[in-house]
């Protein structure tokens, strides 16, 4: 059975670089990581990143360059003089990366397909330029279950659309299946870090992970339902007693990917709406905007707690 805590040192070399899981890329004369634009042999990856700690995720571009900038404040990191940060992987026209010193902060677009993706070439990433010890966090955005917008969820574990902590993948005409698992003292560590003068809550619980925004959402305002308000209802108020405190449409593979390549993963991201009381995003531009510099700042000061007691 796949679902073993893995020794880590079938993930990690002792001196906690990642190890991949993966005997043919050794045998490879060069790794083109081809969604973000780098190659094993076009780049020098081990100086372009070989000081990474922190691989920061989420959905969009635009967020990700506003959390680089915003980092850069926060742990007073600069640049040389005369130059800005540039989206590393901008030839790629598919993800955006910026780099801070020790932070990577890359956007993952939406859903676990594209997540997905991401991961087998940012875990080779750090494999490639032999960063030890990463630590991957999601920032983003979610619909939140009995709680209001603007509220802060630390995830504990993530669960599919029919509450299974499992990430399942057709391969080679089999289903494959991994334990979508996160670092649970990670997740403590991060809602330590709340605090009580925010004006906002930060809570912790399950997260479910789904393949589609309305329907696998159960959202009565997408372009096709074919049940009812009370159907909606009683599935919410169910995986609600199941603790299902919020839900997305990456931490399954978040979760799986980073767990089975032995790298400590955290999921924090800002409810949008309480699903019990609405489907839409009614809260207008500016709220939103602050709502989701939310989990960067948790994150932010993870980052820089870790920095200044290193
Ligand atoms: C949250 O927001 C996106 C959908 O609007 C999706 O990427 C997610 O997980
Ligand atoms: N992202 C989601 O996946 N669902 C929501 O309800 C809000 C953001």
């Amino acid at each position: 059975k796949q679902d073993k805590e893995e020794a880590p040192s079938l993930t990690r070399y002792p001196d906690g670089s990642v190890r991949l899981r993966n005997p043919h890329i050794q045998l490879m004369d060069q790794d083109i990581l081809y969604h973000l634009a780098l190659g094993s042999e076009s780049h020098d990856l081990v100086s372009m990143f070989g000081d990474v700690k922190f691989v920061c995720l989420g959905g969009t571009p635009k967020r990700m360059e506003q959390f680089a900038f915003s980092i850069m404040d926060e742990i007073g990191h600069k640049l040389p003089a005369g130059t800005t940060l540039l989206d590393i992987s901008r030839y790629s026209y598919r993800y955006s990366m910026y780099k801070v010193g020790p932070v990577l902060a890359i956007s993952h677009g939406m859903g676990i397909p594209s997540v997905g993706i991401l991961l087998h070439e940012v875990i080779k990433l750090m494999y490639h330029a032999r960063v030890r010890d990463p630590i991957f966090f999601r920032i983003g955005t979610c619909g939140g279950i009995g709680i209001e917008g603007g509220t802060v969820v630390i995830s504990e574990d993530a669960v599919d659309g029919l509450l299974r902590p499992t990430l399942e993948l057709p391969v080679l005409g089999k289903l494959l299946q991994r334990p979508a698992k996160l670092d649970k003292k990670l997740a403590r560590e991060l809602k330590s870090l709340a605090s009580a003068e925010d004006p906002y809550d930060t809570v912790t619980g399950r997260t479910m992970c789904t393949y589609d925004f309305y329907e696998g959402q159960g959202r009565l305002d997408g372009a096709f339902c074919d049940y009812t308000e009370a159907d909606k209802m009683h599935y919410m108020t169910q995986i609600h007693k199941a603790g299902v405190v919020n839900i997305e449409m990456e931490s399954l593979s978040f979760a799986a990917l980073t767990h089975h390549a032995g790298i400590k993963a955290a999921v924090v991201c800002v409810t949008l709406m309480d699903r019990l009381k609405n489907d839409q995003v009614l809260a207008p531009k500016e709220v939103l905007d602050e709502w989701q510099s939310r989990p960067q700042i948790l994150v932010s000061r993870y980052i820089k707690r870790y920095l200044s007691m290193k």
